[in-house]
């Protein structure tokens, strides 16, 4: 297509960074009833290529900034699906230098939301709108209905609202999967914790799999029917959905379970060790995530594994269940407790970062638009958003009625299982922290005050009593053999 036939402003909004994600949220957008999209990537290949395999979008394709920017309507509104990092402030910069004043650029990608932050300042010190967004849902999801987290200025959610409604995925009753998050950094700060979450989720269908097949001995394909069963009662979700599907697959190459073949060392992109790096600064305990995250880091030593192979412990086969049936109910119950800490962990995060970042967020609006279109999605988010229905600013998730209810039918299930993993040598480092978590929110008393002790022994870091007011110190030095306390204040 000629350069010129971008020349007139036909376009309600614009794509620019064509890979996977921004072409298929390119096109998911021009199948929308009233918008044109405007398209443009850095190398011209992949805007050719999605010009030309889908003239039913009718998209405008630009070759430059200047052709994007006067390919657009004003006020202008520009959606960037790039590499984040760099990649995203090179754009961004890009987009200033050609845009006016009163424009909205939107990061759509996975930033990190300290960097939103700072680049909502920037960009809003220059008079644009600037709006960080989280998708979620991969490449499916962008194409036919993501879940979308966006954040920025209440000005840019009043143009964008209705676009971003219109191509987000719809739950069950409904409801387009998208809120205004709140302010600068807060969708992308949710999205990182939707995916801290998702490393969780995964960690746990994973050790319940890995002690459902050491413990019973069934295949991956019949363990693929006990997920498929799962599917259709409380667990019900994509990721207990999709590991039937992982599990039933078969290896062309070999005619073994493909699960068999795959190498045992887990990838990540970075942004579950955020969820942890940021929950360690926000004094959040999400140890379920750090577990999960952790666990994937253990699976990637695989020099370290190698040397540590021979090291004591019980048998890998040693290991069988009586009845098989009744432990898998047990493995189920087992996994749902720990869902259940996991997510209320999650949102702990949200609700510090919220405090911490001056954002004011809806924590049952957030679980609702987790319903469709992204990696988490489960009937389960229900239960959430009716916990904060019921009790807007409850404190601990996982003390609303309904999951106490659940908590209760797993308590035996749930300690019986982190026992005979411990016994039988099998890793669930996820299902053992969030029990040891579970234990530690309901104690009448921790051994913290032990620990206490220990730091005002060495470091004369003081501490609280429980009968009196004031902050102490006791001299533990010298010849003395009592306590002595002295009130500091
Ligand atoms: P990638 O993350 O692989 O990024 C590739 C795109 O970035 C290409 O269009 C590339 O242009 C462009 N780009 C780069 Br790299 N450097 C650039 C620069 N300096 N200036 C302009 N463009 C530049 O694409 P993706 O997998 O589609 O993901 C896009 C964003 O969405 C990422 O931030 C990702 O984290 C996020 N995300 C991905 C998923 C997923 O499932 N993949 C899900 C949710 C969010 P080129 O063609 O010229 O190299």
């Amino acid at each position: 297509m000629p350069d010129s036939a971008t020349a007139t402003a036909t376009a309600n909004i614009g794509v620019v960074g064509l890979a996977v994600m921004g072409s298929n949220l390119a096109r998911n957008l021009a199948s929308r009833e009233g918008n044109t999209v405007a398209v443009y990537n850095r190398s011209r290949s992949k805007t050719d290529e999605l010009v030309a395999e889908h003239p039913e979008a009718g998209f405008v394709p630009a070759f430059s900034y200047e052709e994007f920017a006067a390919a657009l309507q004003k006020p202008r509104t520009a959606l960037i699906m790039v590499k984040a990092g760099a990649p995203t402030d090179a754009v961004i910069e890009s987009l200033m230098e050609v845009f006016e004043p009163g424009d909205i650029i939107i990061d759509g990608g996975n930033s990190l939301f300290t960097d939103t932050i700072r680049r909502e300042k920037a960009v809003r010190e220059r008079g644009f709108n600037f709006v960080g967004m989280g998708v979620s849902g991969g490449e499916e999801g962008a194409l036919h209905g993501p879940s979308l987290m966006p954040g920025g200025p209440d000005e840019a959610w009043t143009t964008l609202g209705p676009i971003l409604r219109s191509i987000a995925a719809v739950a069950p009753d409904g409801e387009p999967c998208v809120t205004h998050v709140g302010h600068d950094g807060a969708g992308h700060f949710v999205k990182m914790v939707h995916n801290g979450i998702e490393y969780a989720d995964m960690q746990l269908i994973a050790e319940a799999y890995d002690l459902i097949r050491r413990g019973t001995g069934k295949s991956p394909a019949e363990i693929a029917d006990i997920f498929a069963e799962w599917n259709r009662g409380e667990l019900e979700s994509y990721l207990i959905e999709i590991t039937a599907e992982v599990l039933r697959q078969v290896d062309a190459a070999t005619g073994k379970p493909l699960v068999d073949v795959i190498l045992d060392s887990a990838g990540a992109k970075g942004t579950g060790a955020w969820t942890v790096q940021t929950a360690l600064d926000l004094g959040v305990p999400v140890s379920g995530i750090a577990e999960a995250t952790f666990a994937r880091s253990l699976s990637s030593h695989r020099e370290q594994r190698a040397v540590a192979g021979g090291l004591p412990g019980p048998a890998e086969d040693a290991f069988t269940v009586e009845d098989a049936d009744a432990f898998v109910e047990q493995v189920r119950l087992a996994l749902y407790a720990s869902k259940i800490v996991a997510y209320s962990q999650g949102f702990d995060e949200i609700r510090a970062g919220a405090a911490q970042y001056g954002w004011t967020i809806d924590l049952g609006a957030i679980s609702k638009i987790w319903r469709a279109g992204c990696i988490i999605r489960a009937q389960f988010l229900n239960r959430i958003a009716d916990a904060y229905a019921a009790t807007p600013d409850l404190a601990v998730l996982l003390t609303a009625p309904y999951f106490v209810d659940a908590l209760g039918r797993a308590q035996d299930a749930w300690r019986h299982i982190v026992g005979t993993a411990a016994t039988a040598g099998i890793p669930a480092p996820a299902f053992s922290s969030s029990l040891a978590y579970y234990d530690g929110l309901r104690a009448k008393r921790l051994p913290a005050a032990l620990i206490q002790g220990q730091r005002d022994f060495f470091g004369a870091h003081t501490y609280q009593r429980i009968d009196k007011p004031g902050t102490f110190h006791t001299l533990w030095s010298g010849d003395r053999t009592e306590i002595e306390a002295e009130d500091t204040h």
